[in-house]
């Protein structure tokens, strides 16, 4: 590594919910595996993130809750720093672009642009609603996209094929706020002309074959296709005030602010921030998912070289997306594993989480996550492989020996040839780390598990002690060796497990990632503690019972989902409407009607009299519970006669998607049987 210092950044969560396990899979485990790493190695490293709270995420959420932007934010900005912490992602700081640094940082960097006539400074017509009294940015509005053909397409940017759109450019836009067709209208906005900086963009991205292919083959597509100028300020009330005169009701553009974000959180964590940004011989890397790729490796470049004195990213590193049991993750179905409930519901199991994710991490195609495999990853390679063999050494290690390491008396041709090729994995995994290959950088790490627990299988030492117990103990010393090289090793992947078997060893807490080079970490007589189990099987009731709570909110979410909501009747008037006769009425008796599974002969009051009504409810209630409860009658329809039964008047009746019914009572139970419904 030809660098003096690293900073290293995980994308900026949007402060608009939990986070959840696609998240961390895309860009937070990797950047933490990454920084632990460089820290064991004793590089000079900050690592900074914090949530992303401006932009129409943020206020379309606010709406939707019924509460202030800054209420959405300050739940969600805790809530997802509380649960980064807990799982041991290990930021230097977790910041907020709410943040006076934050504005203040955002507002002067476009100051400074603007001060260099970075900018186009231009009236555009933009999509208005006129409902609303709005321009519509962003994610305010939805619409077909001109290169997939997805119907819900964003106003910035295709969720679908990943294109990053104008809002002009959707074919067929509708407002997100009133679904209404939006105008157009007149407004002036500063733009970054992406357009005349291609060849600079180019040059740079150019410089960077070694990027993830996924990277580097989109950066390519985009300039292909010829960079457009991009808007950097927005009309809109929530996020950094566009510092110019003439910019009233405007902000800036939140892909605008956020990557400053980064900048920001730097300068509130170290006083040198300016070396971690602005030294060449700094390397800057950003961890994100791919829907961010265009605007870490063109938009927020072309940003830092319009301002002139700052570095550019040495490596994107976006992973793919992580599906959950075959399913795209979404917030708004539901359709995810959160975090905080997981560290809720799994206590003390962060490093299950943690394994489970990286060894199944998304780095070159979409991944699927499930709960089978994480009982299997669990229950088939930590425990049986890593836990078994690191269990095995401790207790024998007591039991032969009072915990105490063992004098090594001689080493066979196999011992030393495992002790050679222990000394190689801190390069393998190092290797792989270093190029981003997280799930390989795990795989070696268990190879040396498997290599311990393989050289105890081969030679029994449980069988040996019998006969020659002086080769026990060079057996065991090596096996202990062995779990100590693990111990430094596992340290970026499983902190918390590293931190139990260093404990369980006796080791020292500061050795570096270079002491796993040696075989020597225990000297002979050197007292371990107590040995515990690293992990616990994962049984199949729990496995169920989240699969289970999966299934429930897939049901909830299929019975509320829009789509299966019946297409609205046609218009009537006001004279239609009246003409029905509805009242708050009580049911006095009811009873089934023989032959006829659906129906129920009910006695009602309707305040105006007392009849006789059929009703087609018994899939759904008793008679016998149904005695005394109000509900809403149409008292002016025409009699009919049901199983030879006159019917008079009909219940009305809720029913949703699955066709389950629910009486129509009033909320109150002052209004009286014969009450108007109008
Ligand atoms: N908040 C988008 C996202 O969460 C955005 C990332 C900002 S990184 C500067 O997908
Ligand atoms: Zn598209």
């Amino acid at each position: 590594m030809n660098f003096k210092r690293h900073l290293v950044t995980s994308a900026l969560p949007y402060a608009n919910g939990p986070v959840h396990i696609g998240h961390l899979a895309g860009c937070y485990l990797p950047a933490d595996i990454y920084v632990r790493y460089l820290r064991l190695k004793g590089e000079d490293v900050k690592f900074v993130c914090g949530s992303d709270e401006h932009g129409v995420p943020i206020t379309i959420k606010a709406k939707k809750e019924g509460v202030s932007p800054q209420q959405v934010v300050d739940k969600y900005h805790k809530m997802m720093g509380d649960s980064f912490k807990e799982f041991g992602i290990s930021f230097d700081i977790y910041s907020r672009t709410s943040s006076k640094t934050h504005h203040e940082t955002a507002s002067e960097f476009f100051k400074t642009l603007y001060d260099k006539g970075v900018f186009k400074e231009e009236v555009t017509e933009q999509y208005f609603d006129v409902s609303a009294n709005q321009f519509l940015a962003d994610r305010y509005i939805i619409g077909t996209c001109p290169k997939c053909g997805n119907d819900n397409a964003y106003g910035d940017q295709c969720e679908k094929c990943g294109s990053t759109l104008n809002a002009t450019d959707l074919i067929n836009p509708r407002s997100t706020l009133s679904g209404e067709k939006p105008i157009m209208k007149e407004t002036k906005n500063w733009f970054l002309p992406l357009d005349t900086m291609q060849g600079d963009i180019e040059k740079y991205i150019d410089s960077h074959k070694e990027w993830k292919s996924n990277v580097f083959g989109q950066c390519k597509s985009w300039l292909n296709a010829g960079l457009q100028p991009r808007a950097m300020t927005r009309d809109l009330d929530w996020g950094v005030k566009v510092p110019v005169d003439g910019a009233e009701g405007k902000v800036l553009y939140v892909w605008f602010d956020a990557p400053i974000g980064y900048i920001s959180a730097t300068k509130e964590l170290t006083p040198d921030w300016e070396l971690y940004w602005k030294d060449k011989e700094t390397k800057l890397v950003h961890f994100i998912g791919k829907d961010n790729i265009v605007f870490h490796c063109i938009i927020f470049p072309a940003m830092l070289m319009a301002e002139g004195s700052y570095i550019l990213a040495d490596n994107v590193p976006a992973n793919e997306f992580l599906n959950l049991e075959g399913d795209k993750i979404s917030t708004s179905r539901n359709w995810a594993v959160w975090l905080h409930e997981y560290l809720l519901e799994f206590k003390d199991k962060q490093d299950v989480l943690r394994y489970t994710l990286c060894a199944n991490a998304p780095e070159t195609k979409d991944n699927d996550f499930t709960w089978k495999d994480f009982q299997a990853k669990n229950n088939n390679e930590l425990v049986a492989i890593l836990g078994n063999f690191v269990n095995r050494t401790l207790v024998l290690t007591h039991k032969y020996y009072q915990g105490k390491v063992p004098a090594i008396t001689e080493y066979t041709k196999e011992d030393t040839l495992l002790l050679e090729e222990i000394t190689k994995f801190p390069a393998k995994i190092a290797a792989s780390i270093e190029q981003y290959r997280f799930r390989e950088a795990l795989s070696e790490l268990m190879n040396l598990a498997r290599a311990g627990n393989k050289y105890l299988a081969d030679n029994e030492p449980w069988i040996v002690i019998k006969t020659d117990e002086k080769r026990v103990q060079t057996v065991m010393s090596v096996a202990l060796q062995i779990s100590a090289n693990l111990a430094v090793l596992m340290q970026p992947f499983l902190p918390f497990t590293a931190k139990k078997l260093s404990n369980m060893l006796n080791l020292s807490l500061d050795l570096t990632w270079n002491d796993a080079l040696r075989t020597n970490l225990l000297s002979e007589g050197h007292q371990i503690n107590t040995a515990g189990l690293l992990f616990e099987k994962v049984e199949d009731e729990t496995v169920a019972a989240q699969v289970q709570k999966l299934e429930d909110s897939k049901k909830a979410n299929e019975l509320n989902s829009q789509s299966e909501i019946n297409t609205p009747k046609s218009e009537i008037t006001f004279d239609d409407f009246s003409k029905m006769d509805i009242r708050v009425g009580t049911i006095l008796e009811a009873e089934k009607v023989p032959k006829a599974d659906k129906l129920l002969k009910l006695l009602v009051d309707t305040g105006v009299d007392k009849r006789t009504v059929v009703s087609g409810i018994a899939a759904y209630y008793k008679p016998e519970d149904i005695i005394g409860q109000q509900v809403s009658i149409l008292i002016n329809l025409a009699p009919r006669k049901i199983k030879g039964i006159e019917s008079k008047g009909m219940i009305l009746m809720a029913e949703n998607n699955a066709g389950e019914l629910s009486f129509v009572a009033p909320e109150k139970s002052t209004i009286n049987n014969g009450g108007e419904i109008k």
